[in-house]
């Protein structure tokens, strides 16, 4: 697996010893917490893996990798300034695209002076009688800090897949998390591909355009709508701009962080004509939150889940010519348990002769052999091997640095059973250490970007409150966090969503604790607790002199 060259680096410099705040992480989340931090007048340092800015996007190179959520709505709020001067190009940006917006914020407001590059934080320690974290990085530095925030995002340990013989096979391997910078060109060679989710259905059209075989190897197949990606109008631009207030105002109040209207009617109680109307121009207008949100009950009513389920069966068998693959690619859980994707050209791709789909719940893999993979039925021959097995997601880039609270305690086993937080920001026991969308937040199943701008002035209005009131720590009660864990699993135990074997669940990650991860109560419902928890001098915190 081959590793990223570097980009830009700042001059070298030495790690402070001692700052306000340390942040792990320059992602989307990091770049904003060091604006912030820094508006303060507090100081502050930024550890980064990657060679530069950007996070998600820094890392996810692969062929075709784009969001799926509209650019005008998947950008920052904090600066008005910012938002107008911004030209996006696309409804749907490519990765280029995004790393090129979060490069442009690192420069604008001259982020990078306080980013430590290729620094991995591997260790943190809380110590009791100081009242401060003292983090280690991997190359020894050791720097003290008031406050520790972990700005590490949701998706970023990623996961190859347990199968025999991994290191056996001769030719290139990539994951689609860490793709070369340089690309990777396909041209006249044989690729296998695994895993079928967002990166997989981004993936594998684009790269089947150049290789001269592509072979599919198919899990849990994925629910995909077609983006409709298209340059954005300048009239469609200015409008936004001229509206940006009012349309923030809403994404903040809205359910998944992109304003919609709320469903009010079951899709049992229209017309299956009436039903098929609305699901036709979901899926027409290439959005994933408008076929979510097309019935009140989609999301909490399996007969209700079964009509989307139907309509999107019919959509894959009209799409695909061959009626075996296109049965294998009909998921059966219900729509949207597992992460539905956006996607451009993903079905029409097997309709091409070089592209062939295996059906893995039929042919287990037995093992990657030194020439390719090894189904319980053929072995397949490969140049290239793909894994697009995605992520240890919301706690593996968490319990993977050494977090140490009270009494030395580990996060990593405290969380043995699950992550335990209070509002997905904060955990008991652990002094000062705050979360950007951790789990217990709505985080994946939102804008990112909407969660992370709510995490982050959180916790900067929380630190600002502490030092205003000459407090030197805040830490969730254990009642507090007991409570806001049941309150998360009774939410999400009230939908469908445990019903899938999804990484939202940690169903992923052999020996993971099977639990709900993300609050699945709505963006907009979420900020009113914690600003009422807030307002209410910090509700369910301890906080001490
Ligand atoms: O990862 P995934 P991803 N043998 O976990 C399969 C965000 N994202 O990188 O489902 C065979 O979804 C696995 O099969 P199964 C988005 O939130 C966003 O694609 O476990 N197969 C699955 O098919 C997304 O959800 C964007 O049965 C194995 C695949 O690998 C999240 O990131 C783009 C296997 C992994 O899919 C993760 O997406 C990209 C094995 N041993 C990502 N192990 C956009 O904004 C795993 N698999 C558009």
């Amino acid at each position: 697996m081959s590793a990223p060259p570097s980009d830009s680096q700042p001059a070298s410099r030495a790690v402070p010893s001692s700052v306000d705040v340390v942040v792990v992480g320059a992602g989307f989340s990091g770049m904003y917490l060091l604006h912030k931090l820094r508006e303060m007048n507090l100081s502050a340092v930024a550890f980064e893996a990657g060679t530069d800015v950007g996070g998600t996007w820094y890392w996810n190179r692969y062929p075709g990798a784009r969001v799926d959520v509209e650019s005008l709505a998947y950008s920052y709020s904090f600066s008005e300034d910012l938002e107008q001067e911004y030209e996006w190009q696309e409804r749907y940006p490519t990765q280029p695209e995004i790393l090129r917006y979060a490069r442009h914020v690192a420069d604008r407001f001259d982020l990078r002076r306080d980013i430590f590059f290729r620094t991995r934080v591997n260790a943190a320690a809380y110590d009791e009688q100081g009242r401060t974290w003292r983090v280690r990085t991997e190359h020894g530095d050791a720097v003290t800090a008031r406050f520790l925030v972990m700005a590490t995002g949701c998706l970023s340990a990623s996961k190859l897949p347990e199968i025999p013989g991994l290191d056996r096979f001769a030719g290139a391997t990539y994951h689609t998390a860490h793709w070369p910078h340089e690309g990777v060109d396909f041209t006249g060679l044989r690729v296998g591909i695994i895993g079928t989710g967002s990166s997989g259905v981004q993936s594998i059209p684009v790269i089947a355009e150049q290789a001269a075989q592509l072979t599919v190897f198919q899990r849990t197949p994925a629910y995909s709508l077609p983006a409709r990606n298209r340059r954005l109008r300048p009239d469609e631009i200015a409008a936004m701009k001229a509206n940006y207030r009012a349309f923030r105002q809403a994404q903040k109040e809205s359910g998944f962080g992109v304003p919609t209207p709320i469903p009010t009617k079951s899709a049992l109680e229209v017309s299956d004509e009436e039903r098929d109307a609305t699901f036709e121009r979901a899926w027409e207008s290439g959005s994933l939150v408008n076929l979510l949100t097309a019935y009140a009950d989609l999301s909490i009513d399996q007969a209700a889940n079964d009509t989307a389920k139907r309509f999107i069966h019919r959509k894959i068998h009209q799409i695909v010519e061959d009626p075996r693959t296109a049965a294998d690619l009909c998921p059966e859980y219900p729509v949207g348990t597992k992460r539905p994707c956006l996607d451009t050209g993903y079905y029409e791709t097997y309709n091409r002769e070089n592209v062939h789909l295996v059906n893995l719940r039929r042919t287990p893999i037995v093992e990657i052999t030194e020439r390719g993979i090894r189904t319980s039925d053929q072995a397949y021959e490969f140049d290239v091997i793909v894994y697009a097995t995605g992520f240890d997601a919301m706690t593996g880039a968490l319990t993977s640095v050494d977090i140490r609270g009270r009494g030395g305690a580990s996060l990593d086993e405290a969380w043995s059973a699950g992550p335990r937080t209070y509002l997905g920001i904060s955990s008991a026991g652990y002094p000062n250490l705050f979360m950007i969308t951790g789990p217990g937040s709505p985080s994946v199943l939102s804008n990112m970007v909407v969660s992370i701008e709510q995490h982050v002035d959180w916790v900067t209005d929380a630190i600002a409150y502490l030092d205003h009131q000459g407090l030197t720590t805040i830490e969730p009660t254990q009642e507090a966090e007991d409570a806001w864990v049941d309150h998360v699993n009774l939410i999400a135990d009230a939908t469908l969503y445990p019903k899938a074997n999804s990484w939202y669940m940690g169903a992923n990650v052999p020996g993971k604790p099977q639990v709900f991860m993300p609050y699945a109560g709505g963006v907009g419902e979420y900020r009113k607790t914690c600003d009422e928890i807030a307002a209410q001098g910090y509700k369910g915190f301890a906080l001490s002199v």
